[in-house]
């Protein structure tokens, strides 16, 4: 049994996931080590309240790509979604007019909202949410605590959500600084630290390193488990010949003056060894010439195709990401 345990953001970090869970169906297929488990901790800093509702980005879009629901064009939401009742929510000036809730995705928002208040924590949502699909995977959310990524623009400074950045602003406005709302009387969620301590391997994703993996790490408890656990931590670059994979990583990192490059990232991350969080940084082919000084400073590195451009590509990488923790 491989208990494999994934740090991971929305869109990038649900696509390697989907790849690391058919790269082990093929291995369980040929019964090769005994069947293996995916765990995935899952950033929640992009989490908000939208029309009296609890919304979850990253979570939802684990859920439904690994689900087979997701809108594979648009990247987020539902597969064959409308937007009837969105419409009426603008009508009366209720949300946001620019972040469209659609009417499939609207009923998880009212599921999840109806099980908090029952008094379910998020970990209890998600677990109840997840259980209607087969994704072959755990979900679990890096805090139950409301801890919200907000971002610092302008002059004077003003503070927007996360979401708003993102989204109404496609992050063209100069991010000052990300926020993480709420952290200081938050900590990382019980199951969290359970997937690492009781991981295999633990794999990062190749999601955004500031407001997805940043803001999980961030978490009280989260980097003590991730130094204290048996298992080694291997990152997957989401920098590919100095520009971001997915989004706008590169307007976050230059944010918090990290280059945008895959060996900034690691050096960012930091080794293991000498305090940081990865044992190992699978890279891109194109970008094999930062490997030695990583591995000068402690880190196990490999060369090896990036784009995630299908599933069986990411499958590959998977297969190299879980060769390097050996
Ligand atoms: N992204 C957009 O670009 N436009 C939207 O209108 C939008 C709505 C939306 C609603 C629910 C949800 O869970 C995600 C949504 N997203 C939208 C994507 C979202 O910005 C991303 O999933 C992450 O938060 C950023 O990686």
């Amino acid at each position: 049994m491989t208990a494999i345990t994934v740090l991971a953001g929305g869109v990038g970090g649900a696509r390697f996931v989907r790849g690391l869970r058919q790269h082990l169906e093929q291995l369980d297929g040929i019964g090769a080590g005994g069947p293996s488990s995916i765990t995935v901790v899952a950033n929640t800093g992009d989490d908000l309240w939208l029309a009296g509702l609890r919304v979850c980005p990253d979570l939802d879009s684990l859920m439904y790509t690994l689900a087979g629901a997701n809108d594979e064009v648009r990247g987020w939401g539902r597969v064959g979604e409308s937007e009837r009742v969105s419409a009426e929510l603008t009508a009366y000036g209720v949300g946001w007019p620019w972040f469209t809730l659609g009417d499939l995705d609207l009923a998880t928002h009212i599921a999840r909202t109806s099980m908090l208040r029952d008094g379910l924590t998020l970990s209890e949502a998600t677990e109840r949410l997840t259980a209607r699909w087969d994704l072959g995977v755990t979900l679990v959310p890096a805090t139950d605590d409301e801890v919200e990524t907000h971002v610092e623009v302008g002059d004077p400074v003003r503070e927007l959500h996360f979401e708003e950045w993102w989204v109404r602003h496609r992050a063209a406005l100069p991010a000052r600084r990300f926020v993480q709302r709420g952290i200081e009387t938050a900590a990382a969620s019980p199951r969290a630290l359970e997937a690492i301590a009781a991981a295999d391997v633990v794999l990062v994703a190749p999601s955004n390193p500031v407001v997805s993996i940043g803001t999980i790490l961030e978490l009280p408890g989260m980097r003590a488990a991730l130094s204290a656990t048996g298992a080694p931590v291997i990152g997957v670059s989401p920098i590919i010949a100095g520009a971001a994979v997915r989004g706008m990583a590169d307007a976050c990192l230059a944010a918090i003056g990290v280059e945008t490059s895959a060996a900034a990232v690691a050096s960012h991350y930091g080794a293991r060894s000498t305090g940081g969080l990865i044992d190992g940084w699978l890279v891109d082919d194109a970008d094999a010439a930062s490997l030695p000084a990583l591995e000068a400073a402690g880190i196990r590195t490999a060369a090896v195709p990036l784009w995630m451009t299908d599933v069986a590509a990411t499958a590959k990488i998977a297969r190299d990401a879980l060769a390097l923790a050996t």
